[in-house]
C-alpha cells in the first residue's frame, strides 16, 4: 500500500474524550472513529488488524474441530421468551419492532437461536458432539460504553456453542475450547490467564473467564507464575485424548489465578514468594458449560444410545474480537505508539522513503516494495513529501513491527537503515541485506 493512495487520517494531538491508552492510540492511529456512543466505524488501518485477529480465532477453532456458521445479527424475540432471557436480560437488549409489530432484538449473544438451528438439525447421539461458531457483531446497550472499542456497544464476539449427549462429555468439549483459547491468545503475542469466573446472565456453574496481563486493564489479578511457563502451540497434547487433556486443563488450573472480584488472600499467600505476581488484566474470552439450561425449554433433545430422549448438554465460549485490538495495544504500546506484534499487525513492514522525487531514492524504494509485496508481506510504503521527522513519528504511532529508512545520503555508501520497533535496534545494510532479512 502507498500511503500517497491510502486513508489514514492521522491525529497529531491527543483526542480528550480517551481516557486510556489504547483508545487514544487507535484515535490518533485513523484506525477507528466513534458514530455513536460506543458504536465505531472501523477504519482501513483498524480494520485489517481486526481482521488479522478474526482469522487468528477462526484459524484455531477450525483447528480445534469446531465448525463455523453465520447467524443474523437481527433476532426475534420467541425464542428468547422460550428461555426465559427476554425480561431477564432487562435494558442490556436492544429491542426493535418491526412494521408488523413483531417484537425484533439485535443479538447480544446466541445461545437460543443455535440450540434452535441444532434442534432442527440431529435427531441422535450419533450427530453429537458437535461445536458450532460464528463471528458476528454483537449489540449490548452497555450503561457505559467507555474506552473505545474496549467496552463498546456494537462489538465483534467470537461465539461457540457446543453440544453433547451428557456431562461428561460437554466436559470434554469445554476443555477442547480451553486449550484453543489458549493457543489463540498465545499467537497474537498475549499472555491470557483463565480465572475461574461468575457466570451471570449466560448462566452454569462452571466458567473461565481469560485475562490479558496490561497495566492498565479494568480488573485486578493474583496468580501464580506457573502460568507464564507454558508454550501452548507446542505441548503435545492429543485433544481427543479425554483423560490427558483433563489432566492438563486441571493441572494448569490447579494453580492460583483470581481476579479482585474472586481474589482469597490466604490462598495467594500460600504460594512460594517468587511465584506470586499482581498486575492488572483485561478480560478478552469468557467460557461456560451450563449443561441443559436452554435445550430443556427449547427442546434440543435427541434420542440416547438406550432409545430415549435426552437434552442435549451445552456450553458456550466467547472471545471479545473487538476488544482484542485494544487489548493488544494496552499490553504492547511505549510512549511513541503502538508496537504490533507481527501475526496482528496491519503492515509488517514500513517503508521511508526520507526524498521523494528523488530519482536514485524513489528507485530504491519501489524496488524493495515490489520485492517485499512479491513475498507475500504486508507493506505499507510512506511515498509522500511530508517531512522526514513527521515520516518517522507516524511510522512510530502505528506502530509496523520493522520499518526500513531510505534517503539519499546512506543510498551513495549503499547503505539503508533497518529498525526494528519494539526494540528499537536500527541496523545500517545494503538494500538486498534488508530484503533477505526482512522475508527472511
Ligand atoms: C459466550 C459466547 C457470552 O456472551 N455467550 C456466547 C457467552 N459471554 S460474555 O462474557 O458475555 O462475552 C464474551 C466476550 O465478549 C467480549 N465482550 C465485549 N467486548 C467489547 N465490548 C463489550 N461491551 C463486550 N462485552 C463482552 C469480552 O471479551 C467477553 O469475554
Amino acid at each position: 500500500m502507498r500511503l500517497s493512495k491510502y486513508f489514514m487520517p492521522i491525529l497529531r494531538h491527543d483526542p480528550k474524550e480517551a481516557e486510556i491508552v489504547s483508545h487514544r492510540l487507535m484515535l490518533r492511529a485513523g484506525m477507528i472513529r466513534q458514530e455513536s456512543a460506543g458504536i465505531y466505524s472501523w477504519l482501513p488501518t483498524g480494520y485489517r488488524v481486526l481482521k488479522k485477529i478474526e482469522q487468528i480465532v477462526r484459524e484455531e477453532q477450525d483447528r480445534a474441530g469446531a465448525i463455523e456458521v453465520l447467524m443474523p445479527t437481527i433476532q426475534s424475540a420467541d425464542l428468547w421468551r422460550k428461555s426465559g432471557r427476554y425480561d431477564d436480560y432487562g435494558k442490556e437488549m436492544l429491542r426493535i419492532t418491526d412494521r408488523h409489530e413483531r417484537d425484533m432484538l439485535y443479538g447480544p449473544t446466541n445461545e437460543e437461536m443455535i440450540t434452535d438451528i441444532f434442534r432442527a438439525g440431529v435427531q441422535s447421539y450419533k450427530d453429537l458432539p458437535r461445536n458450532l461458531y460464528h463471528i458476528q457483531w454483537k449489540f449490548r446497550d452497555e450503561i457505559r460504553p467507555r474506552f473505545g472499542v474496549m467496552r463498546g456497544r456494537e462489538f465483534l464476539m467470537k461465539d461457540a456453542y457446543s453440544f453433547d449427549v451428557s456431562a461428561e462429555a460437554g466436559r470434554h468439549s469445554y476443555n477442547i475450547m480451553f486449550l484453543a483459547y489458549l493457543r489463540t491468545y498465545q499467537r497474537m503475542g498475549l499472555t491470557a490467564i483463565p480465572m475461574q469466573a461468575d457466570t451471570g446472565p449466560i448462566g452454569g456453574d462452571m466458567s473461565h473467564e481469560f485475562l490479558v496481563l496490561a497495566d492498565t486493564g479494568e480488573s485486578e489479578v493474583f496468580f501464580d507464575s506457573k502460568y507464564l511457563e507454558m508454550d501452548w502451540q507446542n505441548v503435545s497434547i492429543d485433544q481427543d485424548d479425554e483423560g490427558a487433556l483433563s489432566d492438563a486443563i486441571q493441572g494448569f488450573t490447579s494453580h492460583y489465578a483470581a481476579t479482585d472480584e474472586k481474589h482469597e488472600a490466604a490462598a495467594f499467600d500460600a504460594i512460594p514468594a517468587d511465584r506470586k505476581i499482581t498486575g492488572r488484566g483485561i478480560e478478552v474470552g469468557h467460557i461456560f458449560f451450563f449443561g441443559t439450561k436452554y435445550s430443556e425449554p427449547l427442546e434440543c433433545v435427541v434420542q440416547g444410545p438406550d432409545g430415549k430422549m435426552v437434552p442435549v448438554h451445552s456450553g458456550s465460549y466467547g472471545i471479545g474480537v473487538s476488544r482484542l485490538v485494544a487489548g493488544i495495544i494496552e499490553a504492547s504500546h511505549d510512549e511513541n505508539g503502538i508496537i504490533w506484534p507481527d501475526p496482528v499487525a496491519p503492515f509488517n513492514v514500513g517503508i521511508i522513503n526520507l526524498k521523494s522525487g528523488d530519482a536514485d531514492t524513489d528507485a530504491a524504494c519501489e524496488r524493495v516494495y515490489s520485492a517485499l509485496t512479491n513475498a507475500g508481506m504486508d507493506v505499507l510504503y510512506d511515498d509522500t513529501d511530508e517531512r522526514a521527522g513527521a515520516k518517522f513519528a507516524t511510522m512510530d504511532l502505528i506502530g509496523l513491527p520493522r520499518q526500513l529508512v531510505i534517503g539519499p545520503r546512506g543510498l551513495k555508501e549503499g547503505q539503508v537503515e533497518l529498525k526494528h520497533r519494539k526494540s528499537g535496534e536500527k541496523q545500517s545494510v545494503s538494500l538486498d541485506e534488508a530484503i533477505n532479512q526482512l522475508t527472511a
